[in-house]
């Protein structure tokens, strides 16, 4: 059997100007996931608009498209296309599952929530000759997943092509987030068996690794005997985690750190307690922020603080106050985003019953612009703020600035060295993108995060030292 499947990019991604590096990071792990239950007599290929252009030539026997909300109308038409010459096209994904019935217009085999359980199901049916219109995922489990397909991974185009999932959802329930509306009909947040995600880490080559998972803390018995099969790897790794996660989780952030853990993208949100209730994000309410940022710094671990602008107490004064507040803290990068009301989940729901939804073309769905009627400014203003947010906090002054609140010369230079390098050289990016060579930059992104702060090695120095004292207490009754 001939499969191809396809990773369609949002237009910025295609841009024939500009690359932003954020989409030469990570390569299509979810393909890849689906491709590892192919026969070895299938022919499959992955392609990825995001870093190639697409080849739409020839009639594969199946198409297999993963649609998220800003790439949906391209993913519908590479779909019409391939359904025209005869081919049969499965879609999936994240908004095929919130808007079935739109992607089903398209698609001859639809997928809603994860493919682990239905996609073999589908692939039996398909080579029976029966395939069914919908397949709609109810198991929910990593048990017996077969190695993902990294193989068919094109590894020189990403900046970083060790990117690896050893969960699926997370424990909580945030209104803006998709995971609901995703993992609707099942569970929502559920991990692989250790010994298996010990060994998908043994498979990668090279030391760096990023852990795309929602809340690679969540299941704290897992993520302990995660970095404890971890130590002694000599990995360097980065992954995202809540505040909840760093201020209380004793032991369990030394123990990452232990294991390779070198910067940590932490989403804050917001910081007004009003918007975290307002959006359900109970897990950051009286969590000292501050606490969190000395804690990560403390053990030498750069962050990347996510803050979203638009919530119904922001003003226009949150740009100003946010990135302020990120500089001061010595934040080293951080991502900002438009709240944006994603279809199937609460927030959706809620702005929708208020009739302040005001722009339904998915493209803009990309949360860097307002499709809704924010309550304490105006749709302009928030898009203006954000960009502000963008520029002001990645000016030279900003980041000297961040890099001293350090107090510390060598947190410092990585500071100014890990930020400049993500957004003061974008036209190198660019170049480095366009030249289809993003992947010889890894060395450079794992100099960056490499074992050489003080704080790490007094933390190593100090661990060891208990170690070699709780090993004297258990050797004592011998002797
Ligand atoms: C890595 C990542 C990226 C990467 C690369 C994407 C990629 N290579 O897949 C980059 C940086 C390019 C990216 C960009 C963006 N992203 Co992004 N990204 C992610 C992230 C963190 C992980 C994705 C991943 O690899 N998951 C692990 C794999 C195993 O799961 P999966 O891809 O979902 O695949 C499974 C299922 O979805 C399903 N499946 C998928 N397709 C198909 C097809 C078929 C036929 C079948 C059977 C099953 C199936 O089966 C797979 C196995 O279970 C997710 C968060 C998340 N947890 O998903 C956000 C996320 C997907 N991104 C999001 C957003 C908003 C964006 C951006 C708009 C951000 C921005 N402002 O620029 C852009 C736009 C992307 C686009 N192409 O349009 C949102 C999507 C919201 C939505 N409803 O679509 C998410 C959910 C983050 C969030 N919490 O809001 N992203
Ligand atoms: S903590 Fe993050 S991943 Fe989990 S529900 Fe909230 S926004 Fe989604």
């Amino acid at each position: 059997m001939n499969v191809k499947m396809i990773l369609p990019a949002l237009t910025e991604a295609t841009s024939a100007f500009w690359r932003p590096i954020k989409y030469s990071l990570f390569p299509p792990l979810g393909l890849a996931t689906l491709a590892a239950y192919l026969r070895d007599d299938d022919h499959v290929e992955i392609q990825d608009e995001h870093v190639e252009r697409l080849d739409l030539d020839g009639t594969p026997d199946l198409v297999v498209i993963q649609v998220y909300i800003t790439s949906a109308y391209r993913a519908y038409r590479i779909a019409d296309h391939y359904r025209a010459k005869g081919a049969h096209v499965a879609l999936g994904g994240l908004h095929v599952t919130s808007l079935p019935e739109e992607a089903a217009g398209h698609a001859d085999t639809i997928f809603l929530g994860p493919g682990e359980d239905t996609w073999p199901a589908f692939l039996a049916d398909f080579r029976r000759g029966c395939a069914g219109r919908v397949y709609q995922s109810r198991v929910r489990t990593l048990a017996g997943i077969p190695p993902i397909r990294r193989d068919l991974i094109k590894r020189r185009l990403y900046l970083v092509p060790n990117s690896i999932v050893v969960s699926r959802g997370c424990p909580h329930v945030c209104d803006f987030c998709y995971k609901e509306a995703f993992f609707e009909g099942g569970r929502s947040f559920y991990t692989q068996t250790v010994d298996a995600a010990l060994a998908e880490i043994e498979r990668l080559p090279g030391r760096h690794l990023y852990f795309l998972d929602d809340h690679l803390f969540g299941d704290r018995r897992f993520a302990t005997a995660l970095f404890d099969g971890m130590r002694g790897m000599g990995r360097l790794w980065q992954a995202a985690g809540t505040v909840n996660a760093v201020v209380s989780s004793s032991g369990l952030l030394e123990a990452a750190v232990d294991s390779g853990l070198r910067s940590l993208f932490v989403g804050f949100e917001t910081l007004d307690h009003r918007n975290l209730l307002e959006q359900r994000k109970y897990q950051n309410l009286r969590r000292d922020y501050g606490d969190a940022i000395r804690r990560l710094h403390d053990l030498g671990v750069m962050i990347n603080g996510s803050f979203v602008f638009g919530m119904d107490n922001d003003d226009a004064s949150v740009f100003g106050q946010t990135v302020d507040w990120a500089i001061d803290h010595g934040i080293e990068t951080a991502t900002f985003h438009i709240l944006t009301p994603y279809p199937g989940t609460a927030l959706h729901r809620r702005l929708e019953a208020q009739g302040r939804i005001v722009v339904h073309n998915w493209d803009r769905y990309d949360t860097r612009h307002a499709v809704f009627r924010p309550a304490r400014m105006s749709g302009e203003e928030l898009e203006r703020g954000y960009r502000r947010a963008y520029r002001d906090f990645y000016r030279w002054r900003s980041i000297a600035r961040g890099a001293c609140a350090h107090g510390d010369v060598v947190a410092g230079l990585r500071h100014a060295a890990y930020a400049a390098g993500w957004k003061k050289f974008e036209p190198l990016w660019d170049l480095i993108i366009r030249a289809k060579r993003a992947g010889m930059m890894l060395p450079v992104l794992e100099m960056v995060l490499a074992e050489n702060q003080p704080q790490q090695r007094e933390h190593a120095k100090r661990r060891k030292r208990l170690i070699t004292q709780a090993a004297r207490v258990d050797a004592a009754p011998l002797r």
